[in-house]
């Protein structure tokens, strides 16, 4: 299938995209896509399915009712507490999504009209999403972690005609008062640029007590339980072009602010639901779950899009992997029979660092294979994730791929090819890798380069929000002819690709080119250690010397011992220059709300610079900078 994608783009993806409802098929007279990558030759553009007419909403809902399918559970909905759970069949999301659709329609929300969504992780999110999709709205979600500064940031970018938001909620045992900080950003919005949304949606959450002293703001703001219910469960569809925007979602770039993500209706359809059939290997009756929130782009492509598109059964989590304890994703695993569980590195490591017992109490009978996203998951809890939680039975699907790319670009297909622990494998259909060096020439056979994609793909962003120029700035300027993802990567013997790691985040050490990732992965396989994160400072001999931030494992405790025995793996593993100068003990990481570790932040840390740290505005938990400014390496 790979070779005749490549060899037969159109016949390849033609055949893919006929599974589902086109109201007026794309022409296939001409070429399927039609694109130009090399900005010498502006302006960058992709287009896919030209012609064709179609809905996102219709043929993730519709389409499986008419088929007789409206009785299957779709959402197996999980709440942070325990106890507090629900399930949706497909006819249940229809309607539910219609009376949502005929609520904004009902505010005049038309066709390529923002809503700006603001919600933690309930049904009403991704039926949000879709009643957005449904009448050509184009949904901006923002996770619900974001502060009021950023939510305002990117209201102001997109102004949406509605916010979607909640009362409030709980995440682990902490309080969200969501309402307040909308309240605050849309204050922000009004005093900066006078803009208001002519509507604020609120979701009273039922589990939780609502903040009395939020303010209600007549005219502006609705009670979802007031209006919502009463709408008509029956909604018109509205039929969209294959290159109307479908959405947006705001992603950070390595500077300035964030960049308004645009992805497009038809392309992003078909590639987000192959993707999804083909890697987690779906079948009729599996349960997926992934953990993803829908704030970010895993959670729109498998969360939302991906599994719906396929006529899935998925769950959805509210809470956080360590509530009440470090056992409740296996609680949940076998309560709704999960039968592919697709997590981050980031939470398969805390998790690990939490103890065996807590997985072992749990069955996971029902688990066929586990799925890895966000970033390099090292070999060490590889294998932990491999032995303890997959007992060996379940292949590990290491997914990468990026907001602008849509949906998984270099990935395992179950069962089709070995796997190396720490490797994404091999690219997906279509996907045409490209290891170029620094003057921009592809290099081929085993080598190292900056990872860049040839052709196009039907997932990629078409542009970002009203500045195309940043798009064609930010991807095709580096090597022309080329989409540069910004990674930097290496391709091994066998033709597997391995992820190194942004480039920004190169350290270079006396001449040697060493990334963050590869002494992390070394640093992360010792056994005392929970999570490292390197970064790279001055040094008056070597140029760029390392500083090791490392968080140990619960029973283990800083020694010289420890340190020299750290510093000596790396030396083994890696070479003598990739020992780190500095060994810092600390209690956790700085992390960004999707589990990134923001080395940013670390950086101005290992310099010194203790009073510059920059925006601190994306971290999940701000506390732990104080630990770490209270401690010395
Ligand atoms: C899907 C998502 C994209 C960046 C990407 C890369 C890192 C994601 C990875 C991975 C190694 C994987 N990344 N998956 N690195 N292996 N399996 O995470 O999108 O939030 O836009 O991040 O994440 O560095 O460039 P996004």
């Amino acid at each position: 299938m790979y070779m005749d994608s490549i060899r037969e783009p159109d016949m390849f993806w033609n055949k893919l995209a006929k599974d589902f409802f086109w109201k007026k098929e794309y022409a296939t007279s001409q070429p399927l896509c039609k694109f130009n990558f090399d900005a010498r030759k502006s302006p960058i553009f992709v287009e896919w399915f030209r012609g064709g007419y179609t809905n996102v909403c219709y043929n993730a809902l519709d389409r499986h009712v008419i088929a007789g399918r409206g009785g299957q559970p779709a959402l197996l909905w999980e709440g942070n507490d325990l106890g507090q759970d629900s399930c949706s069949t497909y006819q249940d999301l229809l309607n539910y999504t219609c009376q949502i659709s005929n609520f904004l329609l009902s505010k005049n929300v038309v066709k390529g009209d923002r809503v700006c969504i603001y919600m933690p992780m309930i049904p009403e999110l991704p039926c949000g999403m879709l009643a957005c999709a449904r009448i050509g709205a184009i949904h901006s979600v923002v996770f619900a972690g974001f502060s009021a500064e950023a939510l305002a940031g990117r209201i102001l970018d997109c102004c949406p005609k509605v916010v979607i938001t909640c009362s409030a909620f709980k995440r682990g045992n902490k309080l969200v008062d969501l309402m307040g900080i909308v309240d605050t950003a849309l204050q922000l919005c009004l005093e900066r640029e006078n803009f208001s949304p002519e509507t604020c949606l609120i979701y009273e959450n039922p589990r939780v007590a609502s903040n009395k002293d939020t303010l209600w703001k007549e005219g502006r703001d609705l009670r979802w339980q007031d209006v919502i219910p009463c709408m008509d469960k029956k909604a018109p569809v509205e039929w969209m072009e294959a290159e109307d925007p479908l959405f947006m979602l705001y992603t950070s770039g390595s500077t300035g602010k964030p960049k308004g993500v645009v992805h497009t209706v038809g392309g992003y359809m078909v590639y987000s639901a192959v993707t999804f059939k083909y890697i987690f290997d779906h079948q009729p009756g599996d349960v997926f779950w992934c953990t993803a929130d829908c704030g970010w782009i895993t959670g729109h492509t498998y969360v939302t899009y991906g599994p719906l598109l396929n006529c899935a059964t998925c769950v959805i989590y509210e809470g956080i992997p360590t509530w009440p304890d470090a056992g409740r994703y296996w609680q949940i695993i076998d309560k709704f029979n999960v039968t592919a569980f697709h997590t981050a590195p980031t939470a398969i490591r805390t998790l690990e660092s939490s103890g065996d017992e807590f997985v072992k109490k749990h069955s996971r009978k029902s688990l066929k294979l586990l799925g890895s996203v966000g970033e390099p998951i090292n070999p060490k809890a590889w294998w932990w994730y491999f032995e303890v939680v997959g007992e060996k039975r379940c292949p590990i699907v290491d997914t990468w791929w990026q907001t602008e790319t849509g949906a998984t670009m270099i990935s395992p297909l179950p069962w089709a090819w070995p796997l190396k622990p720490g490797s994404a494998t091999l690219p997906f259909f279509g996907v045409q890798l490209a290891l170029v060096d620094e003057n921009g020439n592809e290099k081929h056979g085993p080598c190292e380069g900056f990872l860049c994609i040839k052709g196009p793909w039907p997932g990629i962003a078409r542009t970002l929000y009203q500045n195309h120029e940043r798009y064609e700035e930010s991807y095709f300027k580096t090597f022309y002819g080329y989409y540069t993802t910004g990674d930097g990567c290496r391709r091994d013997d066998d033709g597997y690709y391995w992820i190194t790691g942004r480039i920004d985040d190169v350290i270079n050490v006396s001449g040697h080119r060493i990334s963050t990732g590869e002494v992390e992965s070394v640093l992360n396989a010792h056994p005392a250690c929970a999570e490292a994160a390197v970064v790279g400072i001055p040094h008056k001999v070597k140029g760029q010397g390392i500083y090791a931030f490392v968080v140990l494992m619960k029973e283990a405790s800083a020694s010289e011992e420890l340190r020299i025995s750290f510093l000596q793996s790396v030396r083994k593993e890696i070479g003598s220059f990739a020992a780190p100068e500095i060994i810092h003990w600390v209690t956790g990481l700085p992390k960004t709300r999707s589990g990134k570790v923001m080395r940013r932040i670390l950086r101005k840390i290992a310099c010194g610079e203790f009073d510059n740290l920059g925006d601190l505005s994306s971290l999940a938990d701000p506390s732990v900078i104080d630990d770490i400014l209270n401690t010395k390496p």
